[in-house]
């Protein structure tokens, strides 16, 4: 008698870029001729690319849910794109020539989609379906997945073997209350409803935090021609060299109508607040023995290998680092992840995986700087991608790279987009942008391809920069 075996069922939440990653590595081993599961990729949006799938909306969506992303319409890429370029699809193949380090939002959405494009995955995607509920059964080990599809309202719940969490963890902001902030008489919001940093120009604005949601809307609004930038911080100030329009002060102490008193004594009199004061990972449809909670950190706890659940070897996480590395990252955990699926790679008993936490944990506690930061989510992609046969690259120079790129911020805050870098996939180099990112007002895909000729504002810009250097 021919014994049939079940082929196993895997559901993904979110396609977003690592959602799309785990697609892309089960596709990958079809093509070598190995059979997959059945795959479902669940999306509570209409179209792909998670953050990068921009919308206008601010609160809920059109269907009445949270809305996901947090990306501006004017938000550029603010690491280089040769750190999270992918390691099978390049920017040259995608763009047929080379393009600047610091790509706009829509630049790096078409080039998610011209790989999800390539691939043979958008079949696997069911586009506007939020998952509402995963439960673990332990007779049958299997999870229960309830989804609402967002368009009929329908809800329906199958089973799988694995669950594939790809829900990003920059959507649920992190809201801290400050004594007195319902005084406060002008806009305040969260980074997370930040839309655009054309309404700041000619007023005063404060940004609360002190990481990159603060330097970016903080660089925007100077840009935009905000009368005065004020960041408050917490911990550390970033303590880069502003121009005279914005300051660093220590925490709020206290809001007073328009005024804002700062511990140290000061106080600033401004029109709009932005708290940019990071997210929350929050996971309403996971009950809380699967789910995760950490800070925004590089190593959550109770994920062996950064992705493998300590509470359910059959469930696993995406992206759920804090993150210098992105893309190619995701890909080299959805590439393992796909492996152990697979039975290519056999996990180690539970003692053994909290002891190899434990390692990583505490090469975590000892991480101090900025660049320890980068030798460890670089050391931690390196030590993925050799489980698998995701094609390897030279991490050390990634790592050289970033390290580059957190000096070039500290030498020119207002200008790193400009400066270029080598990809470490191809050898190409990347261009200098026709226009320098301080005078480049026009986001959009077309304009950032297109060759215009040289005017006089460029010259002029270039100009002062190269006296300001001097
Ligand atoms: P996301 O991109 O967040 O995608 C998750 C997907 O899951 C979304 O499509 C969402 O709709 C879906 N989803 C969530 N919950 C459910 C549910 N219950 N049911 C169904 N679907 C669900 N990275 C860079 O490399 N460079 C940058 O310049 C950069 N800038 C950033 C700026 C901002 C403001 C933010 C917030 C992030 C930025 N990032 C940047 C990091 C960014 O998070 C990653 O680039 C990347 O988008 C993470 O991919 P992801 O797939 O893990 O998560
Ligand atoms: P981050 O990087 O998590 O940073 C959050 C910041 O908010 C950080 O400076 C925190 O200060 C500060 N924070 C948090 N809580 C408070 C309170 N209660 N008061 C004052 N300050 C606070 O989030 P970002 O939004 O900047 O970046 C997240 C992603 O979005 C990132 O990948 C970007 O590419 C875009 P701390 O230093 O902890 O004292």
């Amino acid at each position: 008698m021919e014994l049939v075996m079940k082929k196993k069922r895997v559901a993904i939440i979110g396609a977003g870029p690592s959602g799309i990653a785990q697609l892309r590595a089960f596709e990958s081993a079809e093509k070598q001729g190995h059979e997959i599961p059945e795959l479902v990729c669940f999306e509570k949006q209409d179209n792909w690319g998670g953050q990068w799938n921009y919308s206008w909306r601010t609160g809920t969506d059109s269907y009445g849910e949270p809305v996901h992303s947090s990306m501006y319409r004017n938000l550029w890429s603010n690491g280089p794109k040769e750190v999270l370029e992918f390691a099978e699809y390049s920017f040259d193949e995608h763009f047929g020539k080379p393009i600047s380090s610091y790509p706009p939002r829509e630049v790096l959405w078409d080039y998610i989609a011209g790989r999800a494009k390539k691939s043979n995955i958008e079949k696997y995607i069911k586009f506007a379906h939020v998952v509402r509920w995963v439960n673990y059964d332990e007779e049958t080990q299997l999870f229960t997945v309830t989804v609402e599809n967002l368009r009929t309202g329908e809800t329906s719940s199958e089973t799988y073997d694995n669950v594939i969490v790809g829900a990003g963890h920059f959507s649920f902001p992190n809201v801290p209350d400050f004594k007195g902030v319902e005084t406060f008489p002008g806009q305040i919001m969260h980074a997370h409803e930040f839309r655009g940093a054309e309404m700041v120009a000619g007023k005063d604005i404060l940004l609360i935090g002190a990481s990159y949601s603060a330097e970016d809307i903080g660089t925007q609004a100077y840009k935009m021609g905000a009368r005065s930038v004020t960041f408050s911080y917490r911990s550390n100030p970033m303590g880069y060299e502003w121009p005279e329009e914005m300051t660093e002060l220590p925490l709020v102490e206290r809001f007073d109508g328009s005024d804002v008193h700062f511990v140290n004594g000061e106080k600033r009199t401004v029109d709009i607040v932005v708290f940019c004061t990071g997210y929350l990972h929050h996971y309403p449809f996971m009950p809380s023995e699967l789910s995760l909670s950490s800070p925004n950190n590089l190593y959550p706890d109770t994920l062996y290998r950064g992705v493998v659940s300590e509470a359910n070897n059959q469930l696993f996480w995406l992206g759920s680092q804090d993150q210098w590395l992105t893309f190619n990252m995701f890909d080299a955990q959805a590439w393992y992840v796909r492996d152990i699926i697979l039975g290519r790679i056999a996990l180690p008993s539970v003692v053994e995986q909290r002891k190899h936490m434990d390692q990583w944990l505490s090469r975590f506690e000892g991480v101090k700087s900025e660049n320890d930061q980068i030798d460890f989510q670089c050391d931690y992609v390196e030590d993925l991608i050799e489980q698998t046969d995701y094609p390897s690259f030279d991490l050390k120079e990634v790592a050289t790279i970033l390290k580059g790129w957190v000096k070039s911020k500290e030498e020119d805050i207002l200008n790193y987009r400009d400066y270029t870098y080598t990809s470490v996939m191809t050898g190409t180099t990347s261009v200098e942008h026709h226009t320098p990112w301080m005078i480049e007002l026009d986001d959009s895909l077309e304009r950032y391809l297109s060759e215009p000729e040289e005017d006089e504002a460029r010259e002029v810009y270039r100009g002062k920069q190269v006296r300001d250097k001097a």
